[in-house]
């Protein structure tokens, strides 16, 4: 049983040691090859829609968590049983332990730090099996002593390995700044006193840049040399153009408030955020690409791994704001937004329009080629639908009795904005909520109703209104494939 124990370690252990040495080796080519990461990656690729909602809605932001944490489980378990196998035949314990590194490699094509992996997984499970006593009976062999320093040493060389690949990803993967010149056209001034300066709790009017949500389908960031970098429009142009960076700093740069919402989001949900953009317009890179005879109805946008995000070509040309930015809050984009430079289309959501890291976009049509999450059944044409959310006081939060706010944010973008937001308490009639400064039409609005709290239980909901007179949708629907509508209500205690 002890020598069982024993083997199902040297497993793990060897897996570990060879998965760190893996890991060093990809922070030096690619960091995003890290096997785990590589097979995450996959996993998400491979995962059917409904189930992928479903993780979404149950785990929230942490849902890549869950993911590398089963794969890491898995995996773990995987190299218990390859330990176990290689005391008996060695040859077994190996090869179990091989096709688990080379998973990666063959899924996700990167070869280079999974064979790194499985020579040293198993040059570490033979080091330490050779060091072990020999399970036949009376089998004598190398002390216990042996076994400790073997694993030890393993173990040591594991943990240099790793901590060598950490400390070269995160300097590979440090965030880089580039100044950017002065909006050609500005932003107007942004609201002096916004309500959250006044109503506590209540979303601030700009979201700071490190809270805003972040959606996409990576594990890890892409590493972009921004002098290395290009933007090229071609497909069906009267000729294709390609931009560096700089061709795009030398354009006439806009500024525009816009709030960005995910098509995931839910009713009542965190995945809305409002920044102010730096960009050229879209509309003046497509006309150096010439797309007066186009018989195109999308913008397929890749980015720079290929990824693919569609956009009705009609609706990102109808003269609203749409813009390749390469600023977000006065700074250039972080990685995680999409440095060097993303779309943002004002009132279309994220998965048809915010194509973080572009590199190319293809004027091509709809019946000729299908985007990453077109090919998922997602909605082509989704304009973001009108909701409104109330931050204070909390779902489910007690409160003291008397004089309180119910306070909140509401969006109706490229609808005209928001014009009105109603309050119900207690399935009673709706109430005019007073609304905070507007930052625009493409842009949400804060707002706030005074509530003399009475002891008990009480149900509070909200709802907005649109400048276009619509009123948000009471019908609820899912986030797919269009995404959510519905009124949130939540319910809170006054004691
Ligand atoms: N390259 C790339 N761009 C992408 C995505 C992605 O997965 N890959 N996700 C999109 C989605 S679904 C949304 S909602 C927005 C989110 O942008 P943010 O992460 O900057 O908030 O980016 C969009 N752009
Ligand atoms: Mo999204």
């Amino acid at each position: 049983m002890r020598s069982r124990l024993l083997f199902a370690g040297f497993g793990v252990l060897a897996t570990l040691v060879g998965v760190a040495t893996g890991h060093l080796v990809a922070a030096l080519t690619e960091p995003a090859s890290s096997p785990v990461l590589a097979v995450g990656s996959q996993v998400i690729d491979l995962t059917p829609t409904p189930l992928k909602e479903w993780a979404i809605r149950t785990f929230g932001s942490h849902d890549k968590d869950v993911l590398v944490g089963s794969v890491t489980a898995g995996v773990l378990v995987l190299a218990a049983i390859a330990g176990l196998l290689a005391r008996r035949r060695f040859e077994l314990g190996a090869a179990l332990l091989l096709v688990l590194v080379l998973i990666p490699a063959v899924v996700a094509e990167q070869v280079l730090p999974s064979v790194a992996a499985g020579a040293v997984g198993v040059a570490v499970l033979w080091w330490l099996t050779r060091a072990a006593p020999t399970p036949a009976p009376g089998g004598s062999g190398p002390s216990r002593r042996a076994v400790l320093v073997a694993a030890g040493t393993a173990a040591a060389a594991g943990a240099l390995a790793g901590g060598a690949g950490r400390l070269i990803t995160s300097y590979r993967t440090r965030e880089t700044t580039v100044s950017l010149p002065a909006p050609a056209d500005p932003a107007p001034p942004f609201p002096a006193r916004p309500l959250d300066a006044r109503v506590p709790g209540v979303t601030p009017l700009r979201t700071p840049t490190g809270d805003f949500y972040r959606v996409d389908t990576r594990l890890t960031l892409p590493i972009v040399d921004v002098d290395d970098w290009t933007l090229t429009i071609d497909g069906d142009v009267s000729r294709s153009v390609t931009f560096t960076f700089d061709d795009l700093l030398d354009m006439p740069l806009v500024e525009r408030d816009i709030t960005m919402t995910c098509v995931s989001n839910e009713v009542g949900g965190t995945y809305v955020g409002g920044a102010r953009w730096l960009g050229v317009p879209l509309t003046d890179l497509l006309d150096r690409a010439g797309i007066a005879e186009t018989s195109a109805d999308q913008i397929l946008s890749t980015d720079v791994d290929g990824m693919t995000i569609s956009t009705p070509l009609d609706v990102a040309t109808d003269g609203r704001d749409a813009m390749i930015a390469v600023g977000m809050n006065g700074s250039s984009l972080p990685r995680a937004h999409g440095f060097p430079a993303r779309m943002v289309v004002p009132g279309l959501y994220g998965f048809v329009s915010a194509c973080k890291w572009i590199t190319r976009m293809t004027l091509t049509t709809y019946a000729e080629q299908d985007a990453y999450w077109t090919r998922r059944d997602w909605a082509t044409d989704a304009p973001i639908k009108i909701a409104s959310r109330v931050d204070t006081p909390k779902p489910l939060s007690t409160v003291e009795p008397g004089r309180t706010v119910i306070g909140g944010i509401a969006w109706a973008q490229h609808q005209g904005g928001v014009a009105g937001v109603e309050v119900r308490v207690d399935g009673g009639d709706w109430q005019r909520a007073r609304l905070g400064p507007s930052v625009g039409t493409d842009y949400w609005r804060q707002w706030y109703l005074p509530w003399t709290a009475e002891p008990g239980q009480h149900a509070l909901a909200c709802r907005a209104i649109a400048g276009s007179g619509d009123v948000q949708a009471a019908e609820r629907a899912t986030p797919f494939p269009d995404g959510s509508s519905g009124i949130q209500e939540i319910v809170v205690t006054v004691a």
